[in-house]
């Protein structure tokens, strides 16, 4: 197999599992073919200390066969192309919040200097058969930048967030030339056959690409390949970490203090499409209608800090702090506080003894890509006694898990009553259930979706060899 370069905003080492995610996914097939991964280094130079938009030191590190490039940013382009373009407008808009987006035409310019400084930066690093995998909205325009460096390899690009219908996308000044970027690619991969259809609408209707069958459109010159592939997660590293001693201290810990009652669960990065506040009005809620879970039912709520600087983000934060205040104060009792809300990040080792010991879990969030926590809390369940998931309806993964409870999380109610049959679903049926979903999430891992992204990829014909990329 071709070498595998793979490019995402930020890099980890792939030797450290403790990195979870992207680094656990790819880490087998960087590894095996001694890739080469490159990103932004997560360094910010000050105008002070020489950092000029558009320029940035570069440094190299090997990590066992792997190669990890990375670039520093000055502070005017990571705030223009991170803070700015990035999480300002493009992680609103695709979640469907217009109302947050701040459409301030500078940042565009940053956005793309920064996606022009990495195509430069990384172009000298390749070889001609490399096969390269870009992640993510913060590098939507790279491909197409590489390619007018004279770039002719095989390039695809997975978005880890929604895709949202047409109308939504063209309320980006510039959405036009955001798709038309897109057509760089050879693979264009997508988390839900939702978001997959959001782009064919778009293409077809906006930008008139011609539907060539099997997942392959053409327009702008080109011929891209689209389609969708569900993120999974590593079912054998859950399972070794629920055995694990820090899985399994949690777990004891847990069930000894709850062993009288109900543990409910969240785990979140804190951020306002997760829907927490929502969630905690859900188990208000359900306090009130239902009086005999108080005393019996307590919320742990992680939230992880999350992007601080941007205003959103403190709104959200001071909401969910009210929030469990008045929910503590109005229904806590001396031996019993319903809610207990953490706003730090766990240990990855620990999370899985946490969803084991939890009855039920809450992932409500109003949109989300995928959403790996749904998964997580399944593959750690015992099946004998397996606790119950609560899924947002908007949750990509509501399109496998569907033998989730599904709820529509801007129903307070609703959810509250969701949450009132999981609490008391009797074993039988808990069992039926995390059997089917154990199915999917054990089918559709992390390497499916690793294996069948790289074959659309690598099959991807070169069809476009020869064919002058026309400039953005
Ligand atoms: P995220 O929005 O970060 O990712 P998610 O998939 O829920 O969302 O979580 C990613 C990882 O972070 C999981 O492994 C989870 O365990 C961990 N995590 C989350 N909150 C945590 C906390 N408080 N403490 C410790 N660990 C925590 C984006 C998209 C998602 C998509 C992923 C992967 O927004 O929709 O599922 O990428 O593609």
């Amino acid at each position: 197999m071709s070498r595998l370069v793979v490019v995402s905003n930020r890099v980890a080492d792939p030797r450290r599992t403790a990195a979870g995610g992207l680094a656990v996914a790819l880490a087998d097939v960087l590894n095996s073919t001694g890739g080469l991964w490159f990103g932004w280094s997560g360094r910010i130079v000050e105008a002070a200390a020489g950092g000029k938009p558009g320029e940035g030191a570069m440094h190299t590190q090997q990590a066992g066969p792997v190669k990890l490039v990375t670039v520093d940013l000055c502070r005017q382009d990571h705030d223009e192309f991170y803070v700015g373009y990035s999480n300002g407008v493009l992680w609103p808009v695709f979640h469907y919040r217009l109302d947050l987006a701040d459409f301030d035409a500078g940042y565009i310019a940053g956005y793309r200097r920064v996606n022009q400084l990495f195509a430069r930066k990384l172009q000298p690093q390749l070889r001609p058969d490399d096969i390269i995998w870009i992640h993510d909205y913060h590098l939507i325009p790279l491909a197409a930048e590489l390619r007018a460096l004279g770039c002719t390899n095989r390039i695809g690009f997975f978005l880890h967030i929604p895709l949202p219908p047409p109308l939504i996308l063209a309320a980006i000044p510039g959405h036009d030339w955001l798709i038309r970027a897109l057509f760089a690619y050879d693979v264009v991969g997508f988390q839900s056959q939702a978001d997959h259809g959001h782009f064919c609408r778009y293409i077809e209707t906006e930008a008139h690409a011609q539907n060539l069958g099997d997942g392959r459109w053409r327009a702008f010159n080109r011929t891209v390949h689209a389609g969708a592939f569900p993120i999974g997660i590593d079912v054998e590293e859950f399972n070794a970490l629920v055995q694990a001693p820090d899985g399994r201290d949690m777990y004891e810990r847990m069930q000894q203090e709850y062993a009288r009652r109900k543990l409910l669960i969240g785990v979140d990065r804190l951020d306002y499409s997760k829907g927490l506040p929502q969630r905690m009005r859900s188990f208000r809620d359900l306090l009130q209608r239902y009086p005999e879970t108080r005393n019996s039912a307590t919320l742990i709520q992680i939230a992880s800090p999350s992007r601080e600087d941007v205003s959103a983000y403190t709104d959200i934060l001071h909401e969910l702090e009210t929030l469990c205040g008045s929910i503590n104060g109005n229904y806590g009792e001396l031996e019993w506080m319903p809610v207990r809300y953490i706003h730090r990040t766990v240990a990855r080792s620990r999370l899985p003894g946490l969803y084991r010991a939890s009855r039920v879990a809450l992932v409500t969030p109003l949109r989300d890509g995928m959403n790996l926590v749904a998964k997580e809390f399944v593959a750690s369940q015992d099946p004998q006694d397996p606790g119950v998931l609560v899924l947002s309806r908007f949750a990509g993964a509501a399109e496998q898990l569907t033998d989730a409870l599904l709820v529509n999380p801007y129903d307070v109610e609703g959810t509250a009553n969701a949450i009132h049959l999981a609490l008391q679903m009797p074993v039988e049926e808990r069992r039926a259930r995390h059997q089917g979903l154990m199915a999917n999430v054990r089918d559709y891992d992390v390497h499916w979706w690793c294996d069948s992204f790289l074959e659309c990829l690598e099959k991807a014909k070169a069809e476009e060899t020869g064919t002058p990329w026309l400039r953005l």
